[in-house]
């Protein structure tokens, strides 16, 4: 019974997942500055504040199916150089899913402005998008990238 149930658990959250929830009613600002997401080509560009430009690589190259990976991420400020206490969240998810990563990735700072994350995993294939999250004492802005596993 107890495996039924989870079975059933199971796909009533894949079917929930249908309609999305974002719940961004409310709170878009149209023009620039939304934060409903912008998603960006490449792996490089700017936070959706415009504070920041944030890169990043990932080992090895290109990402498997499956397999565990690791990210090289840099982020400057306006001036090119690393931001003041800056911290680094990241995740990964498959929007058109509603499911994310079934691990947590571990992010530590190599240097100023040079993040490394480890132990990403995408466990399916298809379009996923990859959110990297600059915080500050004054700031939290993030970037969201297209990312398409794994080709
Ligand atoms: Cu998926």
């Amino acid at each position: 019974m107890g495996t039924r149930l989870g079975a059933v658990a199971a796909a009533v959250v894949g079917l929930g997942c249908h309609g999305g929830h974002r719940g961004d009613s409310g709170q878009t600002g149209h023009g620039d500055g939304g934060g409903a997401g912008e998603v960006l080509d490449g792996r490089a560009g700017p936070t959706d504040g415009g504070s920041f430009t944030v890169s990043w690589a990932p080992s090895p190259d290109p990402i498997a199916l499956s397999e565990e990976f690791d990210l090289a991420i840099t982020v400057a400020d306006a001036g090119g150089g690393p931001p003041a206490g800056a911290r680094l969240g990241v995740d990964a998810t498959m929007p058109a899913h509603g499911h994310g990563m079934p691990v947590l990735p571990t992010v530590s700072e190599q240097a100023p402005g040079q993040f490394l994350a480890e132990g990403l995993l995408f466990q399916m294939a298809g379009g996923w998008v990859l959110e990297l999250v600059v915080e500050t004492d004054t700031a939290i802005e993030r970037a969201s990238f297209a990312v398409d596993c794994c080709g």
